[in-house]
């Protein structure tokens, strides 16, 4: 019973702790019946074939073989099906989930930046903007190769090399709040890959991408780099940190205080000043 038991958890999904990731599932098994589908067609096919160009019902092999066109027009119209299907619905459908708006509001954007071995991290600070960043601006003083030219980049919230810090919040529906994660790279092709997330998305150096997810339980979650990076790929591990809210929001005031403890002052100055007031 162990064993069988084992067999299935090896062979099931990874926890999920993310609102469309049943979908990917969906669509994994979806993929995986299309496929086991076309297996067992092929298999039979290979038995017919077997079965009807057996040797001692062809005593003499025939080789002209087939003298119709219909299968050579059969398969050139399956490849033009295929090929039409993949380039105009899939780009439409791509580009109109990737694209889509509404998930791009600054406030809940991380921009996740991957180097040779780590991930590291990029919150917008009090003014809710995110500031220019360019990986030809990296150096040993600007890790992110932050353009401090722009003003938005002064205050922004800083974590190197250590845990991705997301929110959980509950929308009054029931559903969970969209989180974006902004990618690139400042060096070599990595891969964002958090299973539990059922995200996996290329991080390519000189480019922006963002993925969205809806997390649903805190936890910690490890991130896994899915292209081969460098001689230390294996060790490029990272982990993103699910929490509620009223652990992020804490956690968002003490980053944003140490980045700017002075502007913290003033604002407590102006609280007191309302207090006496009142
Ligand atoms: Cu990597």
């Amino acid at each position: 019973m162990d064993l069988l038991s084992n067999i299935v958890k090896a062979f099931s999904f990874p926890e999920l702790v993310s609102q469309d990731g049943g979908r990917v599932d969906g669509f994994v098994i979806a993929i995986h019946l299309l496929m086991l589908l076309l297996f067992v067609g092929w298999i039979i096919y290979y038995f017919a074939a077997l079965w009807k160009f057996r040797a001692s019902n062809n005593p003499k092999a025939d080789y002209r073989g087939v003298k119709t066109k219909t299968i050579t027009n059969s398969i050139e119209g399956a490849v033009i099906v295929a090929e039409l299907i993949l380039v105009v619905v899939a780009t439409y459908f791509w580009n109109l989930y990737v694209n889509k708006t509404d998930d791009f509001s600054d406030e809940s954007v991380v921009r996740v930046t991957a180097e040779q071995f780590a991930w590291s991290a990029r919150y917008p600070g009090a003014d809710g903007k995110l500031g220019d960043q360019d990986k030809t601006l990296v150096s040993a003083t600007n890790p992110f190769g932050l353009d401090k030219s722009d003003p938005d980049s002064e205050d922004d919230v800083e974590v190197l090399k250590s845990d991705i810090v997301v929110p959980m919040i509950k929308n009054e529906d029931g559903t969970h709040k969209s989180v974006t994660v902004d990618l690139t790279s400042k060096d070599v092709i990595h891969c964002f890959k958090v299973l539990p997330l059922r995200v996996c998305q290329d991080v390519i150096p000189g480019m922006r991408i963002p993925i969205h997810f809806r997390p649903t339980k805190v936890g910690r979650y490890q991130i896994t780099c899915a292209q081969l990076c460098g001689d230390g790929h294996a060790r490029m591990k990272g982990a993103v940190k699910v929490v509620d809210e009223a652990e992020w929001n804490e956690w968002y005031k003490v980053e944003k205080k140490k980045k700017n403890p002075a502007g913290e002052k003033a604002a407590a100055a102006v609280t007191t000043t309302g207090d006496d007031n009142a």
